[in-house]
């Protein structure tokens, strides 16, 4: 994976701050309206992502949900994304009388996040590194002893 080039680093100079844990970086971000990105974390009876190509682009604050409409307990797992990104948080929601609830929030880099059944999970992260991975899966072994990720459970993603 290659660094952002130049031509767009000066933009970035609050959000290397941001990087280093520069407090006046996590208000500028707190400023910008996240663009939302829903990912299906398997269906009923099927281990799959949808959907199983994710494009972003660099700068820019993102709230990726992550949803699980199945059955069974589903990894969102990358490392490559988890090396391009600055999070800002993690949230787990729950809808109560129809509206979102947060429950819990989390801050720190994150690796790999799990979803039960039925719930959902925000990722809000900022892409600092361009580049594409092939390494998202959820490796999560099934009764038949295959993982998720061997019945197509697998994804792409591109930061641009
Ligand atoms: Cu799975």
């Amino acid at each position: 994976m290659r660094t952002f080039n130049l031509a767009r680093a000066a933009g970035f100079a609050f959000l290397l701050g941001a990087v280093s844990g520069a407090a006046l970086a996590a208000g500028n971000l707190a400023g910008q309206t996240p663009i939302e990105v829903t990912v299906d974390l398997g269906k009923p009876g099927q281990h799959i992502f949808t959907p199983n190509k994710l494009t972003f682009e660099t700068g820019k604050l993102y709230k990726l949900i992550l949803r699980n409409p199945s059955n069974d307990p589903h990894y969102f797992t990358s490392h490559g994304f988890s090396q391009m990104v600055y999070t800002r948080k993690v949230q787990v929601t729950q809808a109560r009388d129809g509206k979102p609830v947060t429950l819990a929030e989390f801050k720190g880099a994150i690796r790999e996040i799990e979803v039960y059944p039925g719930q959902s999970a925000e990722w809000w992260f900022v892409p600092v590194a361009a580049g594409r991975v092939t390494d998202l899966r959820c490796g999560i072994t099934g009764s038949d002893g295959k993982s998720h990720a061997d019945h197509g459970m697998v994804g792409e993603i591109v930061i641009e």
